[in-house]
């Protein structure tokens, strides 16, 4: 038993520069002004995002919608360990690789932004070397569909008033059903953004300021 073991984080991740997570912010809301502004979009919008007017020409006010943004600088999340309560929260601690990646600089890859009634963000491509530090219980969309490592990598932008953060990666892994089975109604939805690369950090977080 180590002290280690008392003072878990709420969550370990990658962490981005000011700078990439400013800039990130910028491109996923160019992301929402262009849909807000798409007319294929809009027409969905009104079925799926509670407008109340189906007048094409009122703008969807989708900033508005989005309203819960992440509170720091954006973060991909590897394992949510809160604060030790969570399943598989020891076994990930304990790995040798998590250890020793604390402040650790690495690039990460986004390439797709989406966003659903419920979240809005950007899907991340793991590397090999990113994928050590990923953890091999997170990939599974309850109660038991278990996807490819790294699936659930995401960086969340936007959750609608109500939702939890933590919906982010199970919306992406709904995308990942989605695309498993071959379903291509989905691409109005779930515009690839040109592939990125964001400065980070792995670092682990004791709180969250709201
Ligand atoms: O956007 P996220 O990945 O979703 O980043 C935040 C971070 O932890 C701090 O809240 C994520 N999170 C919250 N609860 C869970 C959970 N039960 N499983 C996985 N990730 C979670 C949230």
């Amino acid at each position: 038993p180590s002290l280690e073991k008392d003072f878990l984080p709420l969550y370990y991740g990658w962490f981005l520069s000011k700078r990439s997570s400013e800039n990130l912010r910028k491109t996923g809301q160019a992301f929402l002004d262009e849909l807000a502004n798409s007319k294929v979009f809009k027409k969905e919008a009104n079925k799926h995002f509670g407008q109340a007017t189906e007048d094409p020409k009122v703008k969807i006010d989708l900033t508005g919608y989005f309203a819960k943004r992440p509170p720091s600088v954006l973060h991909c999340t590897t394992k949510f360990t809160d604060f030790g309560k969570a399943p598989g929260a020891d076994d990930y601690a304990q790995q040798e690789i998590v250890k020793s990646s604390y402040g650790k600089s690495f690039f990460l890859t986004t390439t797709a932004l989406f966003i659903t009634p419920r979240t809005v963000g950007a899907r991340v491509e793991l590397n090999e070397q990113q994928l050590a530090l990923w953890p091999s219980d997170v990939d599974v969309l309850p109660p038991a569909v278990s996807f490819p490592k790294g699936s659930r990598a995401h960086i969340t932008l936007g959750c609608a008033s109500g939702i939890e953060a933590v919906q982010t990666g199970l919306d992406l892994l709904e995308f990942a059903k989605l695309e498993k089975a071959g379903n291509k109604a989905l691409a109005p939805l779930c515009r690839s953004a040109k592939k990125s690369s964001w400065r980070a950090e792995k670092r682990r977080k004791c709180g969250e300021m709201e």
